[in-house]
């Protein structure tokens, strides 16, 4: 009896005293350190009465024992529901209550907060602080440091990740065991990781980037992580010669560029630079290989596919493309109209077919049938060619919406916000070109006739309901949107006219 997800990540490390989380403090973390934790983790969901394929949803700053949780999850067959730090009240009622979390974790500043939404559920709350202080852990000290693992297998559900909507509703998507397995064992061939490597872990471990790419392609390859709370440009510089990857969004790349200290010979000891969830500029690529003469590896990606398609490791790594299908993963450039496969160069839709894609939506039948077709293939709403060496390229996106420094934001949950504002008609929502984020995201209203909305108040109020990264750096009172003769809001109109707003 197995637990592959457990086994291949987690397991296969018991007992090891190699290093796996070094700290900035200097800590280092080893396997068995980690693992051990882990299983004290476990004990505690097993203290609470919790049942394989329970969720867990965690609001929790990055630390190792919020990474170990996830392992606990996976040792304990519960489903792990990593939560943005940034979201606000109302956007983690949402989640708690969609999933139908029995365990809520959050830090312990959030739990005057949390703690009436997890009583109306019926869900069990903890805390976790970065340091390791709060309920959790104060419960987890006292337990055995070994745990049985639960028997899962490949279809049954790791985690769930909800990825916000073109309707403004965020989707659940379900991730198995296999979807999270097989893409990290692609990734560790397809790179080369081995237990040699040393990778900087500057991102966030509640989105696929952070957790299923990095911490899992780690784990499987056995090597080790530079573990920073989020990303810092001193602490990067500090420890580059010592490391050997890297994995970022291209903020990471364009922030390193910018400090004086990243030379040739800081980056003397890496062997890999990979970009993702978002476009790589041709021209940053450039300018990372003429000042360190490495080549940066671009891949790409979603929540609901995991890794598509990735830049070789040997051979050419082309700039403003995204690379080849990974083995196991077919990719075709179909007709939104038709769905048929179109010629070779044409510009298309991307869909995805393999053992990475996601299980479908949670709890939403009609909104999975309508992205995931019956033969497999995932509609990914991003528009792309195949050139004809090969190469994928993505040249837009069949989907309304901004990626601003990595983190997706969908304009209709702020344009329904906006349009609720006093005084506001109606509202469009877009993103712009920002120097550090890639885009920026702008709110464009229309007044009621008559009236005259306040900026700064709209501003604000949106604000207490919204995560930081996705509220409007800026609005703007325009006396009409444009329209095509269809009705809809022509937002190429819009993002041409301010793109320097
Ligand atoms: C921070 N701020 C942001 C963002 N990040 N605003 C818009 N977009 C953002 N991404 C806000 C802060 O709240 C703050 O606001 C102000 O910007 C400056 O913050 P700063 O300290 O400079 O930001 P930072 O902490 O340095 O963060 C920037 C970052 C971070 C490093 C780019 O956002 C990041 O780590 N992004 C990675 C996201 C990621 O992991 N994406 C993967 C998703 P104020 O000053 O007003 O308080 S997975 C995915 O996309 C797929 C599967 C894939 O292919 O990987
Ligand atoms: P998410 O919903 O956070 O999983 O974001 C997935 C989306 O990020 C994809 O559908 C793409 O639009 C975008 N994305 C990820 N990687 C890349 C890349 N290398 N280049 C361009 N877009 C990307």
């Amino acid at each position: 009896m197995t637990n592959p997800l457990y086994d291949a990540l987690f397991g296969r490390h018991a007992g090891k005293s190699t290093p796996f989380l070094h700290l900035l403090d200097g800590q280092i973390w080893t396997h068995s350190d980690f693992l051990e934790t882990a299983a004290q983790i476990g004990h505690v969901f097993a203290s609470l009465g919790l049942n394989p394929s329970d969720r867990v949803a965690a609001q929790l700053d990055k630390s190792p024992e919020c990474l170990a949780v996830f392992a606990a999850c996976a040792q304990t067959g519960l489903v792990f529901l990593p939560l943005n730090t940034g979201y606000k009240a109302n956007e983690l009622e949402y989640f708690f209550q969609d999933s139908g979390a029995a365990l809520i974790l959050c830090a312990p500043r959030a739990e005057a907060l949390v703690k009436p939404m997890a009583d109306g559920l019926n869900a069990e709350l903890l805390t976790l602080d970065t340091d390791g202080s709060g309920s959790l852990m104060d419960k987890a000290r006292m337990k055995p440091r070994r745990i049985d693992t639960v028997d899962r297998n490949r279809d049954d559900l790791a985690a769930l990740l909800y990825t916000s909507g073109t309707t403004g509703r965020s989707k659940g998507a379900m991730l198995s065991q296999g979807n999270l397995l097989s893409n990290a064992e692609t990734l560790v061939q397809e790179w080369q990781f081995t237990a040699d490597d040393v990778l900087l872990h500057a991102l966030p471990i509640f989105h696929t980037h952070g957790l299923f790419v990095a911490a899992n392609v780690t784990l499987m390859a056995g090597g080790s992580m530079v573990f920073m709370p989020k990303l810092d440009i001193d602490a990067m510089v500090e420890w580059m010669p010592r490391a050997t990857s890297l994995m970022g969004v291209p903020t990471f790349y364009t922030r390193l560029l910018q400090d004086p200290r990243f030379t040739k010979s800081l980056t003397a000891h890496m062997r890999l630079f990979i970009s993702g969830s978002a476009p790589l500029l041709a021209e940053t690529h450039v300018q990372f290989e003429n000042l360190t003469g490495h080549r940066i590896l671009e891949r790409y990606g979603m929540t609901e596919t995991n890794m598509n398609t990735s830049n070789p490791y040997t051979g050419e790594r082309r700039a403003g493309t995204v690379g080849f299908p990974l083995p196991g993963v077919e990719l075709k450039i179909t007709t939104a109209e038709t769905g048929e496969v179109l010629p070779q160069g044409e510009i298309g839709q991307i869909e995805v077919r393999g053992e990475n894609v996601f299980q479908g939506y949670w709890q939403m039948p009609e909104k999975t049938a309508a992205e995931l077709r019956a033969d497999g293939f995932f509609i990914t709403g991003d528009l792309g060619k195949i050139d004809a060496d090969g190469y994928v390229h993505i040249v837009g996106r069949n989907k309304d919406l901004i990626i601003s420094g990595g983190y997706n934001i969908y304009p209709k949950e702020i344009e329904l916000l906006l349009d609720d504002q006093p005084g506001v008609l109606e509202s469009a929502v877009i993103g712009i070109p920002h120097a550090d984020f890639g885009e920026a995201v702008l709110g464009i209203l229309v007044a009621q006739p008559g009236q005259t909305p306040d900026l700064d108040e709209i501003k604000e109020s949106i604000g207490a309901s919204l995560a930081r990264f996705k509220q409007p750096q800026k609005l703007v009172l325009i006396a009409e949107l444009p329209r095509n003769t269809m009705g809809k809001v022509q937002k190429n109109v819009l993002r041409d006219q301010y793109a320097s707003a």
